[in-house]
C-alpha cells in the first residue's frame, strides 16, 4: 500500500488535496487534530494530520512458499475451512436422502419442485407439503390458494412495509456493496416526490471519497442538504442544523460484517434510538448461510427490518423468506434495479407471497 500523511486545516481541505493525488479509491487510515507549538503556548494553530494510502497490486517476482497449515482455533482461515466442511456435510446428506418430491403423491409435485426452486427452506416445504396432502388439495390452483393462505399466516406475525414516517432517522446498515446508498436514495426520492417530505442526509462513510461523492450526487438532485460526520460533535451539529426537516437518513459505511467493533463505534455515534428507525440491508443475491452470519452479527443493534435488494438479480427470493421466519423480521422494501428512485417495492406480506409463487402456471405448461 502505498501511503501519505496530509496537512490541512479543515477535514474537507485535507480530503480534497488526498483525491487529487491518490484518487477516489484512496483509503483514510487515520486522522488526528495537531496543533503548532505556537507563542508561550498561546495562538496555537489546529491542523488535520491525514494519513491515506491506496491500494496497489505488488505481484511476487518468485513463487511464495506455501505455508504449512496450522489450525489456529481463533483466526479467519479456521473459520473458513468449518464452514466449507459443514457445507460439504450438507451437500452428502442431501444426497443421501430421498428427493424430497418422492414422498408425495404426483400432483404435488410441481409446487413442491416450484418451492425447491425458490430455495424455499426444505423444512418449510415439508410442512406446507403435509398439509396440503392432509387437506387432499389435488388441483394446483386449489394448492396455490391453500399454500398463500398458510404462508399468510406463516408470516403474519412480522410486519411489513417501509419507512413509517414516525420517527426523523432513517439509519441504514449492511455489509459492503449490498445497495445501501442507492437504496437510502430511492427511499429518499419517495419521501420527497410522494409525501412532500423535507428530507438531508447524513454520511459516516468517510473512509472513501468516491462514497461521499454518491450520496452528493443524489442529495443534490434532490436539493437537499448533506453532512458529512467524523465525530460524535459533528454528528450532534449535523442533528442541530437538520432541526427543521422532517427526515434525515444516515448512510453508513459498508465494513466487513465481521468487524463487529465498528458497527459498535457506529452506535456510539449515532446515539439517538428513540427517534430513529434503523433497517438492515442484505443483498438477495447472497449466500443465505452467509446472510445468517450476517444477520446474527447485528442482533444487537435495533434492527427494525430488512431490506433485500438486487432481486432482479437472483431467480430465487426463498432464502428471504426462511431468514425473516428464523430471525423473526419484517421486511421493509425489496428493490429491483439499480434506476433511482423506480427501482424499489415497498414490502407487504401478500406481496411477498406472490412473488414467491409467480410463474409457477409457466412451469406446469412448460
Ligand atoms: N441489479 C441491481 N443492482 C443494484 C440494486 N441496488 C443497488 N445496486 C447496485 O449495487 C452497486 C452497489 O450499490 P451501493 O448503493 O453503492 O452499495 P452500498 O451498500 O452503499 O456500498 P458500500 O457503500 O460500498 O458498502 C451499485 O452498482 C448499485 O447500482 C438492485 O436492486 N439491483
Ligand atoms: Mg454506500
Amino acid at each position: 500500500m502505498k501511503m501519505k500523511k496530509y496537512i490541512a486545516a479543515t477535514m474537507p481541505e485535507a480530503m480534497k488535496a488526498i483525491r487529487k493525488e491518490l484518487g477516489d479509491e484512496a483509503v483514510i487510515l487515520s486522522s488526528k487534530v495537531v496543533y503548532s507549538k505556537g507563542f508561550l503556548g498561546m495562538f496555537k494553530k489546529k491542523s488535520i494530520e491525514v494519513l491515506a494510502g491506496m491500494d496497489s497490486i505488488e505481484l511476487p517476482n518468485k513463487a511464495p512458499n506455501l505455508p504449512t497449515v496450522q489450525l489456529d482455533p481463533d483466526s479467519n482461515q479456521t473459520s473458513e475451512i468449518k464452514k466449507e466442511l459443514e457445507d460439504i456435510k450438507n451437500m452428502v446428506k442431501s444426497i443421501q436422502r430421498p428427493q424430497l418430491e418422492q414422498q408425495y403423491s404426483e400432483e404435488l409435485h410441481t409446487l413442491i419442485h416450484h418451492l425447491k426452486q425458490q430455495e424455499l427452506a426444505e423444512e418449510l416445504i415439508t410442512r406446507v407439503s403435509d398439509e396440503l396432502f392432509v387437506h387432499g388439495k389435488k388441483t394446483i390452483d386449489e394448492q396455490l390458494d391453500f399454500t398463500k393462505n398458510y404462508l399468510n399466516n406463516l408470516l403474519s406475525d412480522l410486519s411489513f412495509g417501509g419507512i413509517s414516517y414516525e420517527r426523523k432517522f432513517i439509519n441504514v446498515l449492511g455489509p459492503t456493496g449490498v445497495g445501501k446508498t442507492t437504496t437510502i436514495a430511492k427511499m429518499a426520492a419517495r419521501a420527497v416526490l410522494e409525501k412532500k417530505k423535507k428530507v438531508g442526509f447524513i454520511t459516516t462513510d468517510t473512509y472513501r471519497i468516491a462514497a461521499i461523492e454518491q450520496l452528493k450526487t443524489y442529495a443534490g438532485l434532490l436539493q437537499a442538504p448533506i453532512e458529512i460526520v467524523y465525530s460524535q460533535k459533528d454528528f450532534q451539529q449535523a442533528v442541530h442544523q437538520f432541526e427543521k426537516l422532517d427526515l434525515v437518513f444516515i448512510d453508513t459505511a459498508g465494513r466487513n460484517y465481521k468487524e463487529v467493533k465498528f458497527v459498535e463505534d457506529l452506535q456510539k455515534l449515532i446515539d439517538f434510538k428513540d427517534n430513529t428507525e434503523t433497517f438492515l440491508v442484505l443483498s438477495s443475491t447472497s449466500k443465505e448461510r452467509d446472510m445468517e452470519v450476517i444477520i446474527e452479527q447485528f442482533t444487537e443493534f435495533p434492527i427494525e427490518k430488512l431490506i433485500f435488494t438486487k432481486i432482479d438479480e437472483t431467480n430465487s427470493i426463498g432464502s428471504m423468506i426462511n431468514l425473516m421466519v428464523k430471525y423473526n423480521k419484517g421486511l421493509a422494501y425489496y428493490t429491483d434495479g439499480q434506476e433511482v428512485p423506480e427501482d424499489i417495492v415497498e414490502a407487504s406480506q401478500d406481496g411477498i407471497v406472490e412473488l414467491l409463487l409467480k410463474g409457477i402456471h409457466n412451469e406446469r405448461s412448460s
